[in-house]
């Protein structure tokens, strides 16, 4: 459907029941969902396509690392002519993925695409929310749900003379979709998060050099990748319905991640050694995730966690010197505070004569120029420039549209001493605003495609409820988000997740409010949302 006709289904409702504002998994989840519920909804993106994140980081070797069939929709009619041929599918099937998907839910027809929501003002008077788009187009919607992902604004330092670089020069989230062939150039990637080992590794086969700017060494994980046959896809789909169920009520939004229960300590140096090496060779966040309960938690079994990664890393790396660099003696951080990335191969890349580490704790950038970078000790010519420098996570999307309250106050203001929702939900002063895989709820801590169902049926079970009871509004108490922000805090004091520079605190950013910013609890999280649903959605204010 072109926009126009779009448009024309909008004017023919005064106000809408639902304006969704992104159309990754948990925007398409909800469209589905509350349109199946007989209600009037519509999705604005700024993207041409469905795919949210998906859509905009389309550099060489963007790749999910949640493996399927964690990170995919429950729904069967979309997963029983749907085969993934790989593991950890790249970002290149998700979006076929995502077009299968449309085909089969008919998502489009009532999304408007290429339309940035850049303001939501909320009326006191009428109970609903007036929704601007950059373009000019405006809106009524009782309900306004931003699905924007945690990613969905990306973060540059500000490198003295960036803009002078004379070759191409993108972030990672901003990677021009005819994409930048490597072939024979001097590659410079600044950042070795996800995003960035997963560039370098696709550079450093190709390139006449790669030259790696890193600050803090990422502690790698083994993807353990693999290619599927349509005949193991087809017998993994025997169990589908008890994956998903156990996927959607689990500890951690993976159905097969199940840590021992008992501390890493408990265990004998024997035992601890085979539960690790067994998670080693499972792959994926196995070893993050799956091992012993109190990794986050307990200092001593973090460290030999640390030592396990360390040692096995270093072994890859011929050079003792560039080994240190990558898998230090000492952690800089505890090992998994954070979010690690997952490698095929990246460690042996080192050993390549084509590939650099440049340590910028000992030799920081001072300055890009038109030629490449310089940094303390040395200049690096390069031919083309990748900023693989991550996100202003979570609170930052949000920072991106103009959202007023109740008085006319900006949230971004609302928010400058503190997040503070209830459940990630709702917030005080924001009646009718329902978040999902926003700050205070799991997001960065439970995959999308999970979070999707199990936060949006959330949202949908409490539209219900309202339409039940006749009531037009539903609004957080502070008391209730009060209560969340300290949960909150005292999670972050309870684990190590608070001990590392990351994007789990909003640490990354210079200027940032330090604080824990995702609910790494997937299972605690689930039982507040449902005690507060069954005490009539406690906390909230509904009239
Ligand atoms: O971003 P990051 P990302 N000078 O913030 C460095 C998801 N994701 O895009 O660690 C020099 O992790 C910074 O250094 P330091 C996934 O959840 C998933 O890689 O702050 N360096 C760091 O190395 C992931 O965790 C997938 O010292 C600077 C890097 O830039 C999240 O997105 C793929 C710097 C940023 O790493 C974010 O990953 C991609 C400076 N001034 C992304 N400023 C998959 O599914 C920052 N850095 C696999």
């Amino acid at each position: 459907m072109d926009q126009n006709s779009t448009d024309k289904i909008e004017s023919e409702h005064e106000v809408l029941d639902a304006l969704i504002v992104g159309a990754g998994f948990n925007g398409v989840y909800q469209l589905y969902r509350l349109r199946e519920e007989g209600y009037s909804v519509r999705i604005f993106d700024a993207a041409p396509e469905l795919g949210g994140i998906w859509y905009w980081n389309c550099y060489p070797g963007a790749r999910v690392d949640s493996h399927v069939p964690n990170y995919e929709f429950s729904l069967e009619e979309v997963w029983k002519d749907w085969n993934w041929t790989e593991r950890f599918p790249s970002g290149e099937e998700l979006l076929a993925y995502f077009r299968h998907v449309d085909q089969k839910l008919d998502i489009s027809r009532d999304v408007r695409f290429n339309t940035r929501v850049v303001a939501a003002e909320f009326s006191n008077e009428h109970n609903n929310w007036l929704i601007r788009t950059a373009d000019g187009h405006e809106v009524r919607t009782r309900f306004f749900i931003p699905c924007l992902g945690f990613a969905a604004k990306s973060y540059t330092p500000d490198l003295p003379g960036l803009e002078r670089f004379s070759g191409p020069c993108h972030h990672t989230a901003h990677w021009p979709k005819a994409g930048i062939d490597f072939t024979g150039k001097r590659i410079g990637v600044i950042g070795t998060g996800a995003s960035g080992v997963q560039v370098i590794q696709e550079a450093a086969k190709v390139a006449a050099h790669t030259t790696v700017f890193q600050r803090t060494p990422m502690f790698a994980l083994p993807m353990q990748q693999r290619r599927y046959t349509t005949q193991e896809t087809a017998a993994m789909k025997r169990d589908y319905p008890e994956i998903f169920r156990r996927r959607n009520n689990g500890n951690s939004s993976f159905y097969d991640l199940v840590p021992e229960p008992r501390s890493a300590m408990e265990a004998s140096a024997q035992e601890r050694q085979a539960v690790f090496e067994d998670a080693w060779q499972r792959g994926g966040f196995s070893f993050w995730a799956g091992t012993f309960a109190d990794i986050l938690y307990n200092e001593d079994s973090n460290m030999e966690a640390y030592r396990f990664w360390r040692d096995k890393t270093r072994a890859r790396v011929k050079d003792p010197v560039l080994a240190e660099k990558l898998a230090p003696t000492e952690p800089p951080h505890p090992f998994g505070s954070k979010r690690p990335s997952l490698e095929q191969g990246y460690y042996e890349l080192f050993n390549q004569p084509n590939v650099k580490l440049v340590d910028l704790r000992e030799t920081p950038i001072s300055a890009v120029d038109p030629q490449g970078v310089q940094c303390a000790d040395e200049s690096y010519a390069l031919d083309v420039l990748v900023l693989a420098t991550g996100f202003d996570a979570g609170t930052g999307g949000f920072a991106q549209i103009d959202i007023r309250g109740t008085r006319n106050q900006s949230l971004t203001e609302t928010w400058a001493d503190g997040v503070k929702t209830h459940l990630g939900y709702g917030v005080p002063g924001f009646p009718n605003m329902l978040m999902l895989y926003g700050p205070q709820s799991p997001t960065a801590f439970c995959n999308g495609p999970t979070c999707a169902e199990v936060q949006g049926e959330w949202v949908v079970s409490c539209l219900n409820h309202l339409r039940d009871e006749g009531a037009v509004r539903i609004e957080a108490t502070d008391e209730a988000a009060s209560s969340w922000a300290q949960h909150m805090l005292d999670i972050s004091e309870m684990t190590l997740l608070s001990r590392a520079q990351s994007w789990y605190m909003g640490a990354n950013v210079p200027g940032k409010r330090r604080e824990l910013l995702f609910h790494p609890g997937v299972r605690i999280y689930l039982e507040n949302g449902r005690s507060c649903a069954e005490n009539g959605y406690s906390g909230f204010q509904i009239s």
